[in-house]
């Protein structure tokens, strides 16, 4: 996992299908043609869905496509024929990715559990063929409704980690010498900072459970406000339920571990309240070094109420112990929680809202989601659609609006493609 890439973010744009038109047509026979009408609905556009898969690790499928279109309804077809449904989308992503608005920053969802399916998209509805406009007075409807159209979103997909424990310490203190210890995870190990450079994962096995271990690059001073690697991974950890916090208890660097410490809960402060709060057990590693146990009483003079686990990592020594303490303190904290997504849904326009404003021509223009939504039914040379507009115009409340406007007999109104004058 350690040389490669970790991709943990990626923008993509999806759009859901388009809704096909439905069908205007007619019966026609041998000898007598336009029999009655028979031009069928058009298909729906296929939605866009996002699961959550154990089997995703990344998001690196993600990097290199940024386009996620599922496929357009198709056209009604004569006959009553009804067109095909568009193809939906997919998207497979790792448990615990978050799915945001990249315009608002706003969470849509969180693909927690596996296998759940959570439709982002919806696709956009068929239009409705002639067929289903006749009524008793009207026999020969010669039009039919156009599908519904539908606007792209882009979207950010971001991977957190989730794990049970998280490994949290200055670099070099021995963390991924630790999760190799204690786990099948054969993470980079070496002798100076910043050998960790993206999070590793390990499976550690207890008797007849399990625990996920999260370990992460080392943090410095400052890292929640951006030095060195650590900011951008504390967020992989906020999820965990606890931390182990690893200290060089031997200060083979130099330094004093209990300052460490201390600068280490600042930084977490820093970033969160959240991470601040999670239970923690220090771990006081290099017990083989000289120093370590002078140190480790230290330690525990001065935090009487944090457990600590004194090992060598390098060894394997005390790591049965300290697996242990994890497992008991797991036992007492409540399963890793789900992000509370932020209630969003992406915009759908309002299909009854306009607005009247003026042109520089003088002409009052209606624009809005009523406009798109009549231009799609109606046909212009056709009294039968035209009387539905006129109407429409009217129970919608655009008369009333227009002469509000100012609008006066003989004016120009405009509302999509179709430009009459105005008579109140
Ligand atoms: N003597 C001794 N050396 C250790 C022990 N644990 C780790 N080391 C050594 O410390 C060095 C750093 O170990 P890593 O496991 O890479 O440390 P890390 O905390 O993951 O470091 P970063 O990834 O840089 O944050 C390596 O040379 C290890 O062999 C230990 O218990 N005793
Ligand atoms: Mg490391």
């Amino acid at each position: 996992m350690d040389n490669k890439v970790f991709t943990d973010k990626v923008r993509i744009t999806v759009k859901a299908g388009d809704g096909g038109d439905g069908m205007n047509s007619f019966k026609a026979y041998k000898g007598k043609p336009a029999c009655g009408p028979d031009g069928g609905d058009g298909g729906d556009g296929g939605s866009v869905y996002i699961v959550a898969d154990e089997n995703v690790h990344d998001l690196l499928a993600y990097r290199f496509t940024g386009k996620y279109f599922a496929g357009n309804g198709e056209r009604g077809g004569t006959n009553q024929c009804a067109g095909k449904r568009g193809a939906d989308v997919v998207l497979k992503v790792p448990c615990g990715t978050l799915v945001r608005d990249a315009e608002s920053g706003k969470i849509v969802c969180d693909a927690y559990e596996n296998g759940e399916k959570i439709l982002l998209l919806a696709g956009g509805r068929g239009g409705k063929g002639n067929v289903r406009f006749t009524t008793a007075r009207r026999h020969a409807p010669n039009f039919a409704q156009k599908g519904v159209h539908v606007k792209p979103h882009a979207l950010i997909l971001e991977m957190k980690v989730i794990a049970d424990v998280g490994l949290v310490g200055f670099p070099n203190v021995g963390k991924s010498t630790l999760l190799s210890k204690i786990s099948a995870a054969r993470p980079k190990i070496a002798d100076y900072h910043f050998t960790t450079l993206s999070p590793n994962l390990g499976v550690v096995r207890y008797y007849e459970g399990s625990f996920v271990v999260a370990d992460i690059p080392g943090l410095i001073e400052g890292a929640a406000d951006g030095a060195g690697l650590g900011h951008d991974f504390l967020r992989h950890i906020e999820r965990t339920r606890m931390i182990c916090h690893v200290l060089d208890i031997a200060g083979t660097e130099g330094r004093d571990p209990l300052d460490d410490y201390e600068k280490i809960n600042l930084e977490l402060a820093a970033y969160s309240q959240k991470l601040a709060a999670l239970p923690q057990i220090a771990v006081l590693n290099k017990c083989d070094c000289a120093g370590a146990q002078e140190n480790a009483a230290r330690f525990r003079a001065a935090h009487p109420d944090v457990p600590a686990v004194e090992i060598s990592a390098l060894r394997g020594e005390g790591a049965r112990a300290l697996l242990d303490a994890v497992w008991k303190l797991l036992e007492t904290l409540p399963p890793a929680e789900k992000i509370a997504s932020d209630e969003f849904a992406f915009e759908e326009e309002d299909t009854w809202q306009f607005e009247v404003s003026r042109d520089g021509t003088g002409a009052f223009v209606v624009t809005g989601g009523l406009v798109d939504l009549l231009c799609r039914n109606v046909v212009l040379n056709n009294p039968d659609s035209m009387a539905y507009f006129q109407r429409m115009l009217k129970t919608r409340g655009v008369f009333k609006a227009l002469a509000e406007a100012g609008c006066k007999e003989g004016d120009t109104v405009v509302v999509g493609d179709v430009e009459f004058d105005y008579i109140p």
